[in-house]
């Protein structure tokens, strides 16, 4: 009797919150529907998770197996990528379309099943197909093992905080006028903070975001940039922050007022409830240091102290100046991995691939253009074209005519990547991986082109994690910066802003065997092309190859 009472609220628990009960396997069900949803007095239908914008929030403790069941009831292809999850060895779980998986087609199911290992804190899921990740998005929510605690004073409250866009007309539309013109799509209508624009809008009948505090408690916020197109600053009137984490991976705490965030990536911070009484502004704001147009509307919510009257003042505040590349410069360079004996920052010291890569933009040839010629983006002069076969299974299978393995490791043509652009601005079109032997490991080191104008990329790595060993301005030099690396405690983490004109130089180790995406996570510069994977190879040992494919993946 008394066993299966214990059987029962496991399993009540597992598919609930984690709660005292340990879990091994956790399970969700996402159902991809179309629901009506209103923001800025405008309705629309938007694709979501089950109904929700913010989609459900997925929660597991490190260790956990997580098994979700995907079911696509939309007109569009779907698939779900979990945002900076390691996926050892389980590439076919990690949504990229046509990288990793099949696209999940109307009607179809797919279950997702991967096993969160060495990671705890905060990342998220999204889809990564066509635009559809502006509404299908949530966190994941990775609690510590059971009673193993926080390296930081524990919380008295944790709260998600989503930020995103709203778009008043359809995505989809978006981005394919603005591919058909070969010119820059439409900005987002509004900032907002999970799922609102928050009081400031000027729409009556919105509802907003509000955070309950208690004087004297501390909270944690979850932190996410869950927005296509736009790096984000977050701060909240008349208190400080304090990071603890960033993209599941603890730092040492870092004080700051504003904290910046780019799309894909996840920040947790401390928020210690030091005034008396009132209510507080949260804003979220686009930061961008090149002249091109965003959505400068400030998403907002409230902090709201116990006690404070609805009616009484809220405390304003100003974001950062858009273009506050100071702002961002000091909070990027602020944060450092923790580095302690539970925690060790494991960076690479020797480096068998030494890569360089260009990220920027091009200009093709386009006929039907607006302008006769389209603005592409591309890594090392390569705008990647999406193969019609998914890459992992090519590899698997050993399917030929799907890729290269070409992908150079250095420019063809190397110019001044922060000076004068060359005239010819053309980029080349190509599916062409880099391939890395099993446990080899990896410097890349991104630099940013002028071409067109210097910009900010957030390049994102799947299948790993790595560190930010070094940043600069300027053209990267291979005699002198190297000397300047942090080897001891870089941050590590999975999506990284490479400054606007200068580059930042990453390591890991290719101890993941599979194909893996590395993308800007500016949604407008994927699709124009600034992406690119790496094919791992499997290793010898035993538990160092890719599992085989599930009898459930898509099909192309
Ligand atoms: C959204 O609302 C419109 C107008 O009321 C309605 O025609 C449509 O069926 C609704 N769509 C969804 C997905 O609920
Ligand atoms: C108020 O909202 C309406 C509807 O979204 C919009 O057209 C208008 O520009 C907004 N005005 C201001 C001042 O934000
Ligand atoms: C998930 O994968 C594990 C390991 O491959 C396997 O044992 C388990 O049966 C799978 N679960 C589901 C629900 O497919
Ligand atoms: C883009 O914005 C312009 C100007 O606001 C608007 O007229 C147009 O309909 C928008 N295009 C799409 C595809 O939403
Ligand atoms: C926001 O952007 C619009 C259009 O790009 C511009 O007219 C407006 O001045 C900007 N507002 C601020 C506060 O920068
Ligand atoms: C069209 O091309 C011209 C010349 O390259 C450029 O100056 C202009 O900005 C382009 N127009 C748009 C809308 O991009
Ligand atoms: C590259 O261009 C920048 C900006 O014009 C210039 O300051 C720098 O000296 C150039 N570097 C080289 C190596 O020519
Ligand atoms: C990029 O590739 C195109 C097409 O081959 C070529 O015309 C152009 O010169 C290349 N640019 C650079 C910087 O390598
Ligand atoms: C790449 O493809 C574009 C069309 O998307 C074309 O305009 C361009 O000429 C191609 N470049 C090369 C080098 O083939
Ligand atoms: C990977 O390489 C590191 C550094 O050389 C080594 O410590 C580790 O044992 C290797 N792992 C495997 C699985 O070979
Ligand atoms: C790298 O720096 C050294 C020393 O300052 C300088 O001599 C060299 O020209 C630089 N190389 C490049 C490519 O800028
Ligand atoms: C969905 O994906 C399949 C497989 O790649 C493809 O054949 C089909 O055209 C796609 N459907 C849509 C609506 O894009
Ligand atoms: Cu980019």
């Amino acid at each position: 009797m008394v066993s299966w009472v214990r059987v029962i609220l496991v399993l009540m628990a597992c598919f609930t919150l984690p709660s005292i009960v340990e879990c091994r396997t956790r399970h969700y069900k996402f159902n991809v529907v179309l629901r009506n949803k209103t923001r800025l007095c405008h309705t629309k239908p938007i694709v979501t998770v089950n109904g929700k914008f913010p989609g459900p929030t997925l929660y597991a403790r490190e260790g956990d197996n997580v098994v979700v069941k995907v079911t696509n009831h939309v007109q569009y292809n779907v698939t779900i990528h979990w945002h900076g999850i390691r996926q050892l060895r389980t590439g076919w779980y990690d949504g990229p379309a046509y990288i990793t998986q099949c696209p999940i087609q109307t009607g179809q199911s797919y279950v997702y099943n991967f096993t969160i290992t060495g990671q705890r804190g905060t990342l998220l899921w999204h889809a990564h197909i066509l635009w559809l990740r502006a509404t299908v998005h949530g966190a994941i929510v990775i609690l510590p093992k059971l009673n193993v605690p926080y390296p930081f004073p524990k919380p008295d409250k944790e709260v998600v905080v989503i930020l995103g866009e709203w778009w008043n007309s359809d995505v989809e539309a978006v981005i394919n006028t603005a591919m058909q013109a070969g010119l820059a799509p439409n900005v987002s209508d509004a900032h907002t903070i999970n799922g609102y624009p928050g009081p400031l809008s000027n729409c009556s009948t919105e509802g907003g975001f509000t955070i309950q505090v208690e004087s004297g408690k501390t909270y944690m916020l979850r932190i996410i940039n869950a927005a296509l197109n736009e790096e984000l600053f977050f701060k909240i009137a008349g208190h400080s922050l304090t990071v603890v984490e960033v993209d599941a991976v603890y730092t040492k705490p870092f004080k700051t007022n504003t904290v910046l965030i780019t799309p894909g990536q996840t920040t947790n911070v401390l928020l210690t409830a030091d005034q008396g009484s009132g209510k507080y502004l949260l804003a979220s704001s686009p930061f961008m240091d090149t002249p091109v147009p965003v959505d400068n509307a400030t998403g907002t919510a409230i902090l709201h102290y116990t006690g404070t009257l609805a009616t009484s003042a809220t405390t304003f505040t100003n974001p950062p100046p858009v273009n506050a590349t100071p702002v961002a410069t000091s909070f990027t360079v602020g944060l450092r991995s923790l580095n302690s004996k539970a925690f060790p920052a494991n960076v690479p010291l020797t480096v068998d691939h030494s890569l360089f890569f260009t990220v920027g933009m091009g200009v093709n040839p386009c006929s039907t253009c607006t302008n006769g010629s389209r603005v592409v983006s591309s890594v090392n002069n390569i705008s990647f074209v999406m193969p019609r076969t998914a890459l992992l299974q090519a590899h698997y299978f050993k399917i030929s005519g799907v890729f290269t393995e070409d992908f150079p490791g250095n420019p063809l043509n190397p110019f001044n990547y922060t000076g004068t652009p060359p005239t010819n601005l053309q980029t080349m079109n190509g599916t062409r991986l880099y391939r890395l032997s099993y446990n080899s490991s990896v410097q890349v080191v991104l630099q940013d082109t002028s071409v067109i104008a210097p910009e900010n990329h957030p390049i994102h790595l799947h299948g790993f994690n790595f560190f930010a060993v070094g940043r600069g301005l300027g053209n990267f030099n291979q005699s002198t910066d190297p000397a300047n690396f942090n080897l001891v405690d870089p941050i590590e983490r999975n999506t990284i802003g490479v400054p606007k004109g200068g580059w930042t130089a990453i390591r890991f180790r290719a101890d993941n065997p599979g194909v893996w995406f590395l993308h800007c996570h500016l949604e407008v510069h994927t699709t124009w092309g600034l992406k690119m994977a790496f094919v791992v190879d499997n290793g010898k040992g035993p538990n160092e190859s890719l599992i085989p494919p599930p009898s459930d993946l898509p099909v192309c």
